[in-house]
C-alpha cells in the first residue's frame, strides 16, 4: 500500500494547473476555499463546486489545507465562540461532501517564516531560506518591536547589528517583505505599525494559555469530527520555536504528545511535516513517527539543512538532515499496521528550469515539486519492494 500522492493546489488562480499536477502523477490535490474569509462557514455549494473541478481533471479531493482557525479563536477574543460554531458547521459540510482530513495550524498571527524565498543554490535553482541573523535584525531594527532586545542574547544582538549594517536598502526591504509573507489576509504590503498592532493583541497570552485555547478548541470540534468521520491534522510551527515574542505550541515531540493526551481521539491528529519538525535538531523524526503512528493523518515530506547558527535552507527532498529513506520506511510500517494509505504531498520544491521565469507561490512551483514527488515515490517503491522481498 503506497501513500496517497497529492500536491497542493491554490485554486483556479494558481499558475500551476490541475493538468500539471495530474501529469506529475498525483491522484489527488489538497486545497482550500481561500476566497472565504477566515471564521466564516464554508457552504456546501462552494465545496461541491471545487470538488467537481478537481474530479473533472481526473483527481480527487479528500484533504483540506487549510480550514483556518481565526486569531480570535486562538486568543479567545471577539467573535471566537461564533467562529467555533462556524468551524463545526464547516466540518459537517465538508464531511457531507465526502472530504476526510482537515489540516489547520495554531500559530498566532504568522504562518511560516523565511527571510529569503529565492535563495540561490549552487546549480542556479532557488530555495526557501531562513537566516537567523537577518531575522533578528528584522525584529530589532526594521520592525523595532518593543522589548525585542530582551528575547536575544548579547552575541546574537551583536551579530544581527553587524548583519544589518552590511545590508543595502534593497536587501532590508526584501527581508522585511519576506518575513511577513506568512501574514495572511492581504496582498498589500504591511507597515511595521500594522504588524506591531497584531502582535500586541497577543499580549498576556503565553504558551500555557495558548495551549489551553488549543485544547478548548479541540474539545469543541473533535466530537463533531468523530461524529462525521472526519479527522483533524494540526500542522507544526514553522520554524519550530517562538518568534517575535509570540508563543508557539506545536514545535516539539512533547507539544504533540500534550495535544494528543488532552483530547484523546483518533480524530485528533497531526499533519506530520518533516520539514517543520525537522528544523529542530532535538526532534527525533523517526521516533516521533513511531510514537504518533495512530494519529498521523497527513504527511508533508520535505527536507531542511541546518547549520550551527540557527539558519536553514530547504534542501532537495532526499538531501538535507533528515534521512528520508528511514522516514519513509517508518511510514510504510504504519500504513501496513493501520491498513491505510496516508495522504502525502511533496512539501515545497526548488524553483528550477522553466519555472525560474514564472511567479508561483513561494515553494510551490510545478517542476521542483514534481522532482520531489518523483524522488519520494521512488524511495517508497523501493522500500515496499524490499519489504515484500523480506516477507515472501
Ligand atoms: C507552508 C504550509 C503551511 C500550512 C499551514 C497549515 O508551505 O505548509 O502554510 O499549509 O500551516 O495550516
Amino acid at each position: 500500500m503506497l501513500m496517497h500522492q497529492t500536491m497542493r493546489w491554490y485554486g483556479p488562480k494558481d499558475v500551476v494547473r490541475l493538468s500539471d499536477i495530474r501529469q506529475a502523477g498525483c491522484e489527488g490535490v489538497v486545497t482550500a476555499l481561500h476566497q472565504i474569509p477566515v471564521g466564516d462557514v464554508w457552504p456546501v455549494e462552494e465545496i461541491q463546486l471545487r470538488k467537481k473541478m478537481i474530479e473533472d481533471a481526473g483527481m480527487n479531493w479528500t484533504v483540506i489545507e487549510s480550514l483556518p482557525v481565526s486569531d480570535d479563536i486562538k486568543r479567545q477574543t471577539g467573535n471566537w465562540q461564533q467562529h467555533i460554531e462556524n468551524y463545526k458547521t464547516s466540518i459537517r459540510n465538508l464531511a457531507s461532501c465526502g472530504l476526510k482530513v482537515i489540516t489547520y495550524n495554531f500559530m498566532p498571527v504568522l504562518d511560516w517564516i523565511r527571510t529569503d524565498v529565492s535563495y540561490e543554490m549552487p546549480d542556479g535553482s532557488k530555495a526557501l531560506y531562513f537566516n537567523r541573523s537577518q531575522f533578528v535584525a528584522f525584529d530589532l531594527f526594521l520592525l523595532k518591536r518593543p522589548g525585542a532586545d530582551l528575547d536575544y542574547g548579547p552575541d546574537e544582538i551583536k551579530k544581527a547589528t553587524a548583519t544589518f549594517a552590511s545590508m543595502t536598502e534593497a536587501e532590508k526591504e526584501k527581508v522585511f517583505r519576506n518575513c511577513l509573507l506568512g501574514l495572511p489576509g492581504s496582498d498589500d504590503a504591511f507597515t511595521p505599525e500594522q504588524v506591531l498592532s497584531e502582535l500586541k493583541k497577543y499580549e498576556g497570552i503565553d504558551e500555557q494559555k495558548l495551549k489551553q485555547h488549543l485544547f478548548y478548541f479541540l474539545e469543541q470540534v473533535i466530537p463533531v469530527a468523530e461524529e462525521t468521520g472526519m479527522v483533524m491534522a494540526i500542522h507544526p510551527d514553522d520554524p519550530p520555536y517562538a518568534v517575535l515574542g509570540l508563543p508557539r505550541i506545536m514545535s516539539t515531540e512533547q507539544d504533540a504528545a500534550d495535544m494528543l493526551a488532552a483530547v484523546q481521539s483518533k480524530a485528533n491528529g497531526l499533519c506530520f511535516c518533516t520539514g517543520s519538525f525537522g528544523a529542530r535538531k532535538d526532534n527525533d523524526l523517526p521516533k516521533m513517527i513511531r510514537r504518533f503512528a495512530d494519529n498521523i493523518h497527513f504527511l508533508h515530506l520535505r527536507n531542511t539543512k541546518r547549520d550551527e547558527e540557527g539558519n536553514f535552507y530547504e534542501a532537495a527532498h532526499l538531501s538535507g538532515d533528515a534521512d528520508m529513506y528511514t522516514l519513509i520506511s517508518e511510514i510504510a510500517a504504519i500504513q501496513q499496521k493501520r491498513n491505510i494509505s496516508i495522504p502525502m504531498r511533496p512539501d515545497h520544491g526548488h524553483q528550477m528550469l522553466d519555472d525560474l521565469d514564472k511567479t508561483t507561490y513561494p515553494g510551490y512551483s510545478a517542476i521542483g515539486r514534481l522532482k520531489g514527488l518523483a524522488e519520494l515515490r521512488g524511495v517508497e517503491y523501493a522500500v515496499q519492494q524490499s519489504n515484500t522481498a523480506v516477507t515472501s
